[in-house]
């Protein structure tokens, strides 16, 4: 998959690129089905929410095959090189799941800032893509986005480790205002299968989830390979350090899973 010249421009003005369909509805429901079994193991990399419901599991592509087949995929791989002009590797990946009714606020914050501050990445050359697992409504916690906000570089941010299980370097009121004033705020929402690519330095939060319908979400960080982290001080499992190039898989290897799994069960 290629992005058009205009989709190019859209992320370099914007910061941000939503692609509705990527995945098929079978290609996202064995992923649906692996992340509840994630979810439900008792494992250093499954973080869960005050209440105990989980919140993210980190480095699924390292120990589940869905998730590694995900992890390849030409669909997030192929757009990303294309930004970065070179091969990449995985610096972390996530399954956040923002539970029904339970899932937690994630503060306003740029993505690398904590990248470098915790993990000595170089450059923002690095960016989150997003598969939807679930459907993403304005109701259930969607990921806000305040476009434009990654071109003003690394913001000053404290280091917030109390508001969540989650450690995390957050702006403050005022700095969010002045960029809101100047960019407004958008909150993409769509169907499973959807995919959101942003910079790595564009402003983002999302609201606790306080309805009965999950909004689970897998983050590939994406890096280029040259800008390979210097100074990790998080476990590997977190920011990972092995920088080899990621090969894609092909394209009907996830389909092919799914239904290979499915004639397994029946
Ligand atoms: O999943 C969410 O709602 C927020 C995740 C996020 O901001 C992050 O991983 O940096």
């Amino acid at each position: 998959m290629q992005l058009t010249a205009q989709q190019l421009k859209q992320f370099a003005d914007e910061g941000w690129l939503f692609l509705p369909d990527c995945f098929a509805e079978a290609e996202v429901a064995i992923l649906r089905d692996e992340a509840e079994c994630i979810y439900a193991e008792n494992r250093q990399e499954v973080w869960r929410e005050k209440t105990g419901a989980p919140r993210t599991a980190f480095a699924a592509h390292t120990y589940n095959e869905a998730f590694r087949l995900l992890g390849s995929h030409p669909r997030l791989i192929r757009p990303v090189e294309q930004v970065f002009g070179e091969h990449l590797y995985m610096h972390q990946y996530k399954i956040n799941a923002k539970a029904a009714f339970e899932g937690d606020v994630w503060q306003w914050h740029q993505d690398y800032g904590t990248w470098a501050r915790d993990d000595g990445m170089p450059e923002p050359r690095a960016m989150n893509i997003a598969v939807f697992m679930d459907e993403v409504m304005p109701i259930n916690g969607p990921l806000m986005l305040v476009p434009k906000s990654h071109k003003h570089g690394v913001l000053s941010a404290g280091h917030d480790v109390e508001t969540t299980s989650y450690p995390l370097w957050t702006l403050d009121q005022e700095t969010v205002t002045r960029l809101v004033h100047e960019g407004g705020i958008v909150a993409p929402t769509g169907k499973p299968g959807a995919v959101l690519m942003f910079h790595g330095n564009l402003v983002h939060a999302s609201a606790p989830n306080i309805t009965p319908y999950p909004r689970r979400i897998v983050y590939l960080t994406l890096c280029a390979v040259s800008n390979h982290i210097r100074k990790p001080t998080r476990p590997e499992w977190i920011a990972h350090r092995d920088f080899t190039p990621i090969e894609p898989v092909a394209d009907s290897a996830l389909m092919d899973y799914a239904q290979s799994h499915k004639l397994a069960a029946e």
